[in-house]
């Protein structure tokens, strides 16, 4: 037989990897044709709100529900006296920690979660809360950490035994009842030792802001307990749907096959969506005592107040080096802010979770890193935000220590950088606390970027602003912001990550139609990423089938095979190498078919784009859509009929994308008020599934970096009053702040990954509030700036340039 049409136009019509296809998913959000948690809607549902604590910390005296059962509409009303019998006042977080479900006694931050009031619909609800009557008594209000460590109040009935001694926690002994954890990595005493004798040592404090993903919709579900069936389905935006229906079916005793977890449409998660709330648990309850769905959907000040948090993060750094700058030692010492319950969701093992790549990408010797975990009363929380489980905080870190030892050296961060980066040719490289990177080629990255933006064309113009500026020719200052990132994502081998017990692989399931097209499922779920898209991609590369005729699914437990779901970037470095390895489970049993259907040995086959060819004899091939028909329709000796297959992927180890980022910045020194001139972005992710949709990644990370560097922040008064709780305070930036990103790339592949892909999607977060921050810091770096704490706000900035003495 003779092609009709090219190689490259059978490639074409693929649309496989590296190819930029339009995302599917966009035809419904563009019409808004999504479907949303909210969009959910069944006969007879109630809806769910809460009463919430007015204060940060206060014991209940009494709840008086009665009025709030009179209020028209009220079906009922929950508090923990009600889930107490249940065993579900209580209920354990995914970092091994446990949290009120309602109120127990007391309150620990401002919002949290009292009374559940259900009603016939959200107003009569909100009536409900007005009436429920609830009589606190102030106690005293810790919101600084090492305060909370020294205190004499006791925060967590459950953290001391009888006589007020302090207990273990999940994560070992506390030093004090208000301590969550110590974890440490590297090497105390010769890290200690090197930095003591070194002749060059460079000293910082620094504190990561807590700040909030934000994400568009707020989360929520909707709970539906059938009875005379004993089938519970819970719809909810969730990044981990089947981690939920573990965690329900353990809590609840429902058993796991009678219960249904389904993540729809999800409007943006960035981690906030990981956890457990009180509102999932209640909204169930609350199905089961009434016999009708419940629905419970945060509205935005719910959202920000007492939803996953992010970062909250003190740390405190030593970095030695050389005269000549060769750095010999790190040491770093964080407190960290968890709030009231420590509901971070960590791997078990790694409860200040990956903040040992805090090393990053410099060859450095010995290191030492030590975490302690703190309860103060704030609202609980402490992974999301694109963060990789604290990967923001300790590239954050390390990237402001480069500077600070740049300063302390009198020499060019970027050449401190140079000098440092860990080479080409060390990788795989084990660093000095525990990781091993799988690959990597920053020198390459890094001269292509500085190329990029004429770096030395930057640092001369700088020098002539800052000429002009003490000449009083200029109030304008110019920043260069760098950085160097190393990311660490795709958690994780199941021998070393796991969440309660959970091993994080992840799978992938496919289906082959009769005619050629294909349904595919996986265990994770797409919030915005576009996985409908790019799913479809690997699998048509693999398998030969077009992009377009394969259907992606996700998110519904009953369909989808098991996993852990979507965050720290693990979607493509898991469930993608699960894609790739069942397409190549369908692709060996299409080698067999096509050899039968040709008549010749299995080996006399290859593969080529979309069929498999007699080797030597192009002219002689299947189609993979006729191998497709071929497998249900023909009998073929030793084979079943069908084509489909089904991958469960333990990842052998993380992967380590990288990248090299530079910020230009003018800042006005009299009114505080940044312009970002220019924003450079180089990453490295590895083989490229998608490129237009890895771009969309980059630039939405780098506006999140921007908002958290430049603004954004959860802000506490001393009584624990949330300050932020509306986007009248809390800034989102909008298309008026964000800058035009330039966006490049370099390719270095992941050597254990199937196709060679590492993450993205925390990337630019990742590198870009260093590189934001590190625009001010460098802004005023010729006037004697060392470091400033972010979020570098229009006010901060003009206090640092008052302090500096630049308004005189
Ligand atoms: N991709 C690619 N080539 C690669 C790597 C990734 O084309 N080498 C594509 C993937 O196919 C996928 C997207 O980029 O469509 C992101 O992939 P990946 O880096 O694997 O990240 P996940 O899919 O696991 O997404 C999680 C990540 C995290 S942890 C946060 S937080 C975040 C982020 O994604 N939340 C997001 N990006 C987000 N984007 C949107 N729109 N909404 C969110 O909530
Ligand atoms: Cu931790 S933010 Mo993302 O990993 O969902």
């Amino acid at each position: 037989m003779k092609d009709e049409i090219s190689r490259e136009e059978r490639v074409e019509n693929l649309k496989g990897m590296g190819c930029s296809r339009k995302r599917v998913e966009d035809a419904r959000f563009t019409q808004g044709k999504g479907n949303y948690v909210d969009d959910v809607k069944l006969d007879g549902m109630l809806f769910g709100d809460f009463v919430r604590s007015p204060y940060a910390h206060a014991n209940i005296k009494s709840i008086d529900t009665e009025a709030a059962l009179k209020v028209p509409g009220v079906v009922a009303v929950l508090t923990a006296a009600d889930l107490e019998p249940l065993g579900l006042h209580w209920m354990p977080t995914l970092a091994g920690d446990k949290q009120m479900v309602l109120a127990d006694g007391k309150v620990l931050y401002q919002g949290q979660e009292v009374a559940y009031v259900v009603a016939e619909d959200r107003y009569a609800a909100a009536d409900g809360i007005e009436a429920v009557e609830v009589e606190y008594e102030e106690l005293q209000v810790i919101v600084d950490p090492f305060e909370s460590l020294k205190s004499d109040v006791i925060l967590r009935p459950d953290t001391v035994d009888e006589n007020g001694k302090a207990v273990d926690g999940a994560h070992g002994p506390r030093d004090h009842p208000n301590h969550i954890f110590t974890w440490e990595a590297g090497d105390k005493d010769p890290t200690e030792e090197v930095i003591a004798n070194a002749d060059v040592v460079a000293e910082e404090e620094m504190y990561y802001h807590r700040t909030h993903p934000c994400p568009l919709e707020t989360c929520g579900c909707v709970a539906s307990m059938d009875k005379v069936n004993g089938k519970l389905t819970l719809w909810g935006t969730f990044q981990a749907p089947h981690a939920i229906r573990t965690i329900v079916s353990l809590i609840s005793g429902i058993e796991e096959h009678n219960i249904r977890v389904i993540s729809p449409d999800i409007g943006g998660g960035f981690g906030n969506k990981v956890g457990a709330y009180p509102g999932y648990v209640c909204s169930v309850v609350a199905s089961i005592v009434t016999g009708k769905p419940v629905k419970w959907i945060e509205d935005r000040m719910d959202n920000l107040m007492t939803t996953a948090f992010a970062r909250d993060y003190w740390m405190k750094g030593k970095i030695s080096a050389t005269p000549e700058g060769k750095i010999t030692g790190l040491h770093c010492h964080v407190t960290a802010d968890h709030g009231g319950f420590d509901a971070c969701a960590d791997p078990t093992k790694f409860p200040a979770g990956f903040m040992n790549i805090c090393t990053g990408s410099y060859d450095i010797p010995t290191a030492y890193l030590a975490v302690d975990g703190v309860y103060t009363n704030k609202a609980p929380g402490g992974v999301s935000y694109r963060c990789s489980f604290r990967v923001t905080e300790a590239v954050y870190f390390i990237e402001r220590m480069i500077e600070v030892l740049a300063i302390k050296l009198n020499m060019d961060s970027a050449e401190l950088r140079r000098i440092n980066f860990i080479k080409k040719e060390q990788f795989p490289y084990k660093a000095a606390l525990g990781w091993e990177y799988d690959s990597g080629d920053y020198h390459t990255a890094w001269d292509k970027a500085l190329k990029a933006v004429d770096y030395d064309g930057l640092r001369a113009e700088q020098a002539q602003r800052v000429e002009d500026f003490k000449a009083g020719k200029t109030r304008k200052l110019m920043g260069v912001g760098l950085s160097f990132f190393t990311e660490i994502v795709g958690a994780g081998p199941v021998k070393n990550c796991d969440i309660l017990g959970m091993g994080m692989f992840d799978s992938c399931e496919i289906r082959i139609h009769p005619t050629g097209s294909a349904i595919a499922r996986l265990g994770t779920i797409s919030q915005g990423q576009g996985h409908a898209t790019t799913f479809a991609q690997i699998l048509a590369t693999e398998i030969g089938l077009s992009a377009d005729s394969i259907t992606i699914e996700e998110g519904d437990t009953d369909t989808a095979p098991y996993g852990l779901g979507t965050y720290g970037s693990r979607s493509t470095p898991v469930a993608g190498a699960a894609a790739a390895m069942v397409g190549r489970k369908i692709r060996a049993k299409a080698q067999m078919i096509a050899a039968y259907l040709l008549e010749v040995h299995d080996d006399d086959v290859e593969f080529d784009v979309d069929r498999f060819v007699v080797k030597g004899a192009p002219e002689r091939f299947k189609t993979m859509k006729e191998i497709a028909f071929a497998s249900y329709n023909q009998a073929i000796p030793g084979l079943e009929p069908g084509l489909e297959a089904v991958s469960y992927y333990d990842p052998p180890n993380m992967t380590y994308p990288f990248g090299a980022y530079v910020c230009v910045m003018d800042i006005d020194v009299d009114t505080g008020v940044t312009e970002i001139r220019r924003f450079y972005a180089l990453d490295d992710c590895g083989t490229r599934i998608n490129p237009m949709v890895i771009e969309g990644q980059i630039h939405g990370g780098l506006t999140e970096a921007l908002a958290v560097a430049l603004g954004q922040e959860i802000a506490y008064d001393d009584m624990g009053n949330c300050k932020t709780a509306t986007l009248m305070d809390f800034f989102l930036p909008t298309a008026w702040e964000v800058p035009n990103y330039e966006t490049d790339y370099t390719v270095t592949p992941s050597p254990h990954h199937p196709i060679g892909a590492k993450g993205v999607g925390e990337s630019p977060h990742v590198g870009g509030v260093p590189c934001f921050s590190n625009a001010v810091q460098d802004a005023f770096r010729a006037f004697g700036n060392t470091h400033t704490n972010m979020p570098h706000d229009h006010w901060r900035i003009w206090k640092t340039a008052n302090e500096l003495g630049l308004h005189d």
